[in-house]
């Protein structure tokens, strides 16, 4: 089928041209909504399905197309991409770094084989593929501080282990076969409206839910431990910034972003501005050994250069928007 080249503008701001049609995978997690609502308002409500396995709550059925897609199910996948014409898969289906670790086989085979079978039909349909990766995918043998695109990775964790494989594979589609593979790493990211499912940055979303409810905030993490972060709004701007870009402007296929880089402590005092009685105490589980093994300040230099990756939040900007989409919900 031949439909007209899709034209992008350079500036990035306004998009012009054939609007793409786009399945997110996993499209209730922590990243899914939110992404469908900014391509909705860019590309059109009925050209952006949004998928899982589990029912859409009924804020998410309203807002447009939602289809079931088990991502372990290429021939359902195949259906859903002739069905509905895709021309892109996001890919956000995947169990995140602490849950992965408490069930390793189930993420081999969310995280792997569901991998496979979109690179499959991507090269079979021609499709532009973004899969994330994170800061996940180093490990305690790559430069902490800072971290940048091309190191040395060995992560500790199957998460890790299979963004790396992700970011291997979908490099090879696209020099083997020309398939538009597209990646960002992402630093641990932080929301208002949906939750992260299971992750080592997690308690970096909790802290804003407990100092409105309950003024007692517990970090799962050492007051110390450093990580980058980043707004939902940053992130996803930089999906469909980077979707859009033509190829010739990348100079590599998987780029490190991110906005900033805090500790569980600094956190704790940018959002006692806000709310000053919080309590805060500090009680590291299982999690702080992965976090130990990750990035403490991301590079994302290659993103900012060639593609003019620029974040809006740091964090104080990241405490008064959240603050500002929570307090509602908690008075
Ligand atoms: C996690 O903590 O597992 C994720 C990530 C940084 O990829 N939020």
């Amino acid at each position: 089928e031949n439909r007209p080249e899709i034209i992008y503008n350079d500036d990035h701001t306004k998009y012009e041209g054939n609007k793409p049609r786009v399945l997110i995978t996993g499209s209730l997690g922590q990243l899914g909504t939110g992404l469908a609502s900014v391509m909705r308002k860019r590309y059109g409500v009925q050209n952006v399905f949004m998928s899982d396995i589990i029912k859409a709550p009924p804020n998410v059925a309203a807002s447009g197309p939602y289809v079931f897609a088990d991502i372990l199910d290429f021939k359902r996948l195949q259906e859903l991409i002739v069905t509905h014409n895709i021309d892109w898969i996001v890919h956000f289906s995947a169990l995140l770094s602490a849950v992965g670790e408490n069930n390793v086989p189930l993420a081999m085979r969310v995280n792997i084989e569901g991998l496979h079978n979109v690179l499959e039909l991507s090269k079979q349909y021609k499709l532009k593929l973004f899969v994330p990766s994170t800061i996940g995918a180093f490990g305690p043998d790559s430069p902490r501080n800072p971290t940048p695109d091309l190191c040395i990775q060995r992560p500790r964790t199957i998460y890790g282990v299979s963004k790396v494989h992700a970011e291997l594979m979908g490099e090879y589609y696209y020099h083997r076969f020309g398939m538009d593979f597209r990646s960002l790493r992402f630093p641990g990211v932080i929301s208002a409206d949906t939750n992260p499912g299971g992750g080592t940055t997690d308690y970096a979303v909790h802290i804003f839910h407990d100092a409105l409810q309950t003024g007692d905030f517990t970090s799962f993490l050492r007051r110390d431990t450093r990580l980058p972060m980043m707004y939902i709004d940053d992130c996803l701007r930089s999906v469909v910034q980077f979707m859009e870009l033509p190829n010739k402007q990348l100079k590599q296929r998987t780029y490190n972003v991110t906005a900033m880089s805090f500790t569980p402590e600094e956190l704790v005092a940018e959002v006692r501005k806000h709310v000053p009685h919080l309590k805060a105490k500090y009680e590291a589980d299982s999690r702080q050994k992965i976090a130990d093994t990750w990035p403490e300040v991301f590079d994302d230099s290659n993103a900012r250069a060639d593609w003019g990756w620029k974040h809006d939040y740091d964090i104080k900007g990241l405490c008064d928007i959240m603050f500002e989409k929570l307090r509602p919900v908690y008075d």
